[in-house]
């Protein structure tokens, strides 16, 4: 199935969707259509069943980026209220990345510089292909990163490194990415979407109503106190004893056949 969008290509196969963002010329920066059309994407994958929705990878088109940020030459012309309206919206649609009751997976094919890298660190996790280049390089500008960078960049590499790259705007490769943490797999260009897809079968042989509550609860969880915390995570194990896949798992288990999962 696709969706024709005039930035964006969204396609599924078996399934698992891809949203392309596709402004090659530009090295797919983001302007506001781009992030309307995303926001609008997301709803529709959000209102689909398990069954229509397993699983979304983000990508850019080409060769060469990922996305190489917010589109410099439309904002150039932004009064102070309408960047701050820019900012809420690349958020705001970032975050539903975040809502998103499945897997969201960043294949980040080269450069992910500023909102690029903003639009990664809003998915799940990030796998690089070995030519990808990361960075905020906003103060460059005279910016700062306006998209989610200054709040996830910290939580994903720590505070110090987050520092370090947003003062000095550097740019780092995928092999220092991946030792920073910032990204889970490097591997070659040509071999980003296949090892994403296999990664994704991992999970997705999963009960799918397992995987969204295991989802919901690292995320609120990473802005509570751990008390708090604990008690949500209490009460979401609590909550998918009602759902038949779970009973399906452990009667699996106990009967030493594989779980048919059905995401009820
Ligand atoms: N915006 C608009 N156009 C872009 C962008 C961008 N971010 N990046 C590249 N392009 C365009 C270039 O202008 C060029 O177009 P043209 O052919 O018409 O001149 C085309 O893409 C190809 O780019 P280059 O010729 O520059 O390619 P190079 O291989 O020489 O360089 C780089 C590649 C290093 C990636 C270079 O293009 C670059 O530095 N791009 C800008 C990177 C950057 O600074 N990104 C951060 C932008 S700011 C941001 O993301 C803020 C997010 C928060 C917003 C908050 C709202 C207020």
């Amino acid at each position: 199935m696709a969706f024709e969008y005039k930035t964006i290509l969204l396609e599924s196969e078996n399934s698992i969707w891809k949203l392309t963002i596709n402004r090659a010329e530009s090295l797919n920066a983001l302007n506001l259509q781009v992030l309307i059309e995303m926001g609008d994407a997301l709803r529709l994958i959000s209102e689909m069943t398990f069954e229509d929705a397993k699983a979304l990878i983000i990508t850019g088109s080409g060769q060469k980026a990922f996305v190489a940020g917010a589109d410099i030459k439309e904002m150039a012309s932004l009064n102070p209220d309408e960047a701050i309206q820019f900012s809420r919206k690349g958020q705001s649609v970032f975050h539903e990345l975040n809502l998103l009751k499945i897997p969201v997976i960043a294949a980040v094919n080269g450069f992910a510089l500023g909102g690029g890298l903003e639009l990664a660190l809003g998915c799940d996790f990030i796998y690089a292909s070995d030519t990808a280049k990361m960075g905020l390089p906003e103060v460059s500008l005279g910016l700062i990163p306006g998209f989610g960078g200054t709040v996830r960049l910290a939580r994903a590499v720590g505070m110090r490194r987050a520092r370090e790259l947003i003062f000095t705007g550097d740019m780092i490769s995928a092999t220092e990415a991946l030792q920073y943490g910032l990204v889970n797999k490097v591997v070659p260009p040509h071999e980003l979407i296949p090892v994403v897809m296999k990664r994704l079968e991992a999970i997705l042989n999963k009960g799918p109503i397992a995987v969204a509550t295991a989802k919901k609860s690292v995320q609120a969880a990473w802005d509570m106190q751990i008390d708090e915390a604990l008690q949500m995570e209490a009460e979401y194990f609590g909550e998918l004893f009602q759902s038949k896949d779970t009973q399906e798992g452990m009667k699996a288990f106990i009967e030493k056949r594989k779980a048919q999962f059905t995401g009820e």
